[in-house]
């Protein structure tokens, strides 16, 4: 694997999990792997979770950690090729890509969606742009339209709580005041149809995500529907992408409560984080048993380990 930028970046799921699974066992068993290399970390947006838990990772493989906000702190950057860079933007990706890789051994980078323009973002020219212009892996924190260690964590999770072979998942829209990305819903949901679970997408009408990522997944209208003998509900919302970006709705109706959580079978609830308290979820959901969101959090660590250890081996 040169690059881990998409869970296509995987050959097998199950040997990942497995893999991964082990190194949450025995964290330090190569903490001499990463002696003498570097791993650094760009920014150019917010995150708690990714930023201490791939941090944390490299940390277990015994690597150096550099960590940049550079959206805040960095030279604005230019990505067209052939610009005339004659107005705000002072760098171009060729030279930052190149300079960052001359400094360390393995780059990660979160540049989320810009949520005005569908095409601007499916080109990813932040993600790409240093993975053509960079000598070194790149590891992707969540990009405009992926978070595939999010998606890894998120795997590695649901093997380790299901009680059956094949557990019912639900991927639930829920509200949120705010415009968000697609990102996560994306990763995760051509995560579980490489899995074997019976995946269904609940949301709203307007809501539907790209074609290309929900392929022959049903959707369901009715959240109430979706969520009967469910074994995990993943919450998350998104903004449309049809009329891109778009808040269409906030209604809590589609809030997740200890109500909803009674049709499920007994389901877990998930959500990769940061979450809205009483608007995404209710707090008798979230402080409940059947909330593994602190879980999933912890298996952020064993995913980037795995990743960062595929890297540097
Ligand atoms: C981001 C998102 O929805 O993509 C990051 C989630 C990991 N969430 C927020 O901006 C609240
Ligand atoms: N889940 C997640 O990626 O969280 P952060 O945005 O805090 O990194």
């Amino acid at each position: 694997m040169k690059n881990y930028v998409d869970i296509s970046d995987i050959d097998s799921i199950e040997t990942w999990v497995q893999e991964a699974i082990s190194l949450k066992k025995a964290p330090l068993e190569f903490q001499n792997l990463g002696q003498g290399k570097t791993l650094c970390m760009l920014f150019f947006n917010s995150s708690l979770r990714t930023r201490l838990s791939t941090q944390k990772a490299a940390m277990n493989l015994g690597m150096n950690v550099m960590v940049m906000n550079i959206g805040s702190e960095g030279w604005q950057l230019e990505f067209e090729d052939g610009a005339v860079m004659d107005a705000g933007k002072a760098e171009h990706i060729k030279e930052a890509a190149a300079v960052v890789s001359q400094y360390c051994d393995v780059i990660a980078i979160r540049a989320f969606a810009n949520l005005v323009d569908k095409s601007d973002d499916a080109q990813e020219k932040v993600l790409n742009g240093f993975k053509k212009y960079a000598t070194v892996p790149i590891v992707n924190m969540e990009s405009a339209t992926a978070h595939p260690l999010q998606a890894l964590a998120d795997t590695i999770t649901i093997t380790e709580h299901r009680k059956v072979q094949r557990p019912k998942v639900v991927l639930s829209w829920a509200p949120h005041p705010k415009a968000l990305p697609h990102a996560v819903a994306n990763s995760f949901a051509k995560m579980m149809q490489r899995m074997d679970v019976d995946l269904s997408i609940t949301h709203p009408k307007g809501y539907e995500l790209d074609a290309d990522v929900v392929n022959n997944v049903p959707i369901i209208y009715d959240q109430e529907e979706a969520l009967q003998n469910a074994d995990f509900v993943y919450t998350k919302n998104w903004s449309s992408y049809t009329n891109y970006g778009q808040v269409l709705s906030k209604d809590k109706n589609w809030t997740i409560t200890a109500q909803k959580m009674k049709l499920t079978n007994d389901g877990k609830f998930m959500h990769c984080l940061p979450v809205r308290r009483n608007m995404v979820v209710s707090d008798d959901v979230l402080d409940s048993d059947q909330s593994i969101v602190i879980e999933q959090a912890n298996n952020r660590t064993y995913a980037a380990q795995l990743v960062l250890k595929k890297l540097i081996s």
